[in-house]
């Protein structure tokens, strides 16, 4: 079974293989079903008898971009109405989430977003709750927010401790549970070299945007998506990184106070979180991919 990304990537190659068969050139294209996402293959030469073809869905990053959750969809209309030079207007926070029995991500984005210092530099890696983020905590300046423009897991939590090396100013990094296990081992490093970092990992059990997905394409239960029941305060210090775990609102705000008071000079610290799953109507809007 494809996602419909798979399938318009299947098309382009196809349509790349049909043109190297047929001798055809760089720059073709081919739309889906309903004509509106188009696959774009730009083809270059490597010798007589190899081509490196590139296919880019046009119609689905335009997609997502048409999406008011999309950053770069708030940003657009941002941009329209700033004067060159000038910082896009304020957008109004969000009604505050009240919290219930247990964390929710939304709840730790509202205290993420008074308590985070303007000019500190925020890393996300936490699929599922992406959009809360986004929604949550403004992007309002250049470089101040890290994340990935493919999808593919592993650096943030390396990428974080990069940038506090350089910078030796404490970054603030937010982690899923299962994206913090793409390269934990950078927690050594991180307290081995006293990278100033406060890693926030929301534990939902697992990897909640693979099962959403799933569900999206009709595989539910998604095999192998349950990785709960790991400790990360005690793996983290068993790094050498200082850690606290916080399960219960009550205790939220002084946890992450806690974890984000500790100075430039203080080495990692990292904040484990019991979080609820986002809801299930994660990726059900027709542009989700
Ligand atoms: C290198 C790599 N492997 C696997 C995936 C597939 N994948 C996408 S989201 C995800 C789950 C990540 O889990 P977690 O960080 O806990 O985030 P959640 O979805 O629970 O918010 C996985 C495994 C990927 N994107 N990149
Ligand atoms: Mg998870």
């Amino acid at each position: 079974m494809r996602s419909r990304t798979g399938q318009l990537a299947a098309t382009a190659v196809a349509l790349a293989l049909t043109l190297a068969a047929c001798g055809g050139e760089a720059g073709s294209s081919a739309s889906s079903h309903d004509g509106r996402e188009q696959v774009t293959v730009a083809a270059l030469p490597l010798t007589d008898a190899a081509a490196l073809y590139l296919a880019r869905d046009r119609g689905l990053f335009a997609h997502r971009h048409e999406h008011r959750h999309h950053p770069e969809a708030r940003a657009r209309p941002a941009h329209r109405a700033a004067r060159p030079g000038e910082p896009p207007p304020p957008r109004p926070a969000p009604a505050p989430v009240h919290p219930g029995a247990e964390i929710t991500a939304e709840l730790v984005f509202d205290h993420l977003r008074v308590r985070l210092p303007r000019d500190r530099v925020l890393v996300e890696e936490a699929p599922s709750h992406r959009d809360a983020l986004h929604a949550r905590v403004p992007v309002d300046r250049s470089g101040g927010f890290l994340t990935t423009g493919s999808g593919a897991l592993c650096w943030g939590l390396p990428l974080a401790v990069g940038r506090a090396l350089a910078d030796r100013r404490r970054v603030v990094c937010v982690l899923g549970d299962g994206s913090a296990l793409y390269s934990v081992q950078a927690l050594w490093t991180a307290a081995r070299h006293r990278a100033p970092v406060t890693f926030v990992v929301l534990d939902n059990g697992g990897y909640a945007a693979v099962r959403a997905l799933g569900r999206r394409i009709g595989i539910a239960p998604v095999p192998g998506t349950d990785i709960g029941g790991i400790d990360f305060a005690a793996l983290a210090e068993s790094f050498g990184c200082p850690a606290a775990h916080a399960d219960r609102p009550a205790d939220l705000p002084a946890a992450l106070e806690r974890a984000l008071a500790a100075g430039d000079e203080d080495g990692p610290r990292l904040l484990h979180l019991r979080v609820a799953a986002a809801g299930e109507a994660l990726y059900t809007a027709p542009w989700a991919g």
